[in-house]
């Protein structure tokens, strides 16, 4: 079922279930190319997510500022490719909501141990605003903060389980947002984590 958060916003509740079997080896291979890292903001924080990417193209941060870069700044070597199976998802997910021939060339890896969070900030390093973002959630549930316009928008608190996927695009593109303090119960198949994959159009 297609639930929806805003008008262009969308959630399908266990999506990913039918692909999660071949996602811990997926993961796997991706982290033993390039781990997860608690990158530093430009304000000098380490965030409490640990990050890595796969794709074209992957997410950092450092003092300097955050951008897209086409190499992993750990080993100077380029992210590790996109799992077919990846793509497809995405791609499948955009187009239940409405977004017909998603490609995305960009996919963050996020790992949240129990007390990391995300706090409210709008994703704005994409040069194209005009395709959504599919993000898959894995492993323990998550309270999503889905804020408004402004920083100072009430945010709708929205749980997201194993198997989510959610769909961003349009008008909702640009809402803030954050995820709160990791807590509860571990999950059966990851344990005492969570992992979102984010797919954007980056480049
Ligand atoms: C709503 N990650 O990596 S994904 C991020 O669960 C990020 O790890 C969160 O926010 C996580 O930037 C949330 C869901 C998401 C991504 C982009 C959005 C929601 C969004 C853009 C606009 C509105
Ligand atoms: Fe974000």
């Amino acid at each position: 079922e297609r639930e929806r958060l805003g008008p262009c916003a969308f959630v399908l509740r266990g999506f990913a279930l039918p692909y999660v079997e071949g996602f811990p080896p997926a993961i796997a291979a991706i982290e033993a190319h390039s781990p997860f890292r608690n990158m530093v903001t430009p304000g000098g924080f380490a965030m409490s997510v640990a990050l890595t990417n796969c794709g074209q193209l992957g997410w950092v941060t450092d003092r300097r500022g955050y951008r897209y870069t086409r190499t992993d700044p750990g080993n100077g070597k380029p992210w590790p490719a996109m799992p077919p199976a990846f793509a497809g998802l995405a791609r499948d997910a955009a187009a239940a909501t409405g977004f017909e021939s998603f490609e995305p060339d960009a996919c963050l890896l996020n790992r949240y141990l129990p007390g990391a969070r995300m706090t409210l900030h709008q994703d704005r390093n994409e040069r194209d605003f005009g395709a959504p973002i599919v993000s898959v959630s894995l492993g323990m549930t998550a309270t999503f903060l889905f804020g408004g316009r402004e920083r100072s928008d009430t945010a709708a608190r929205v749980a997201l389980y194993h198997g989510d996927v959610a769909v961003w695009g349009g008008e909702d593109r640009l809402r803030y947002h954050g995820v709160m303090p990791l807590k509860g119960d571990p999950h059966p198949l990851l344990g005492s984590q969570r992992i979102n994959f984010t797919f954007r159009k980056a480049g």
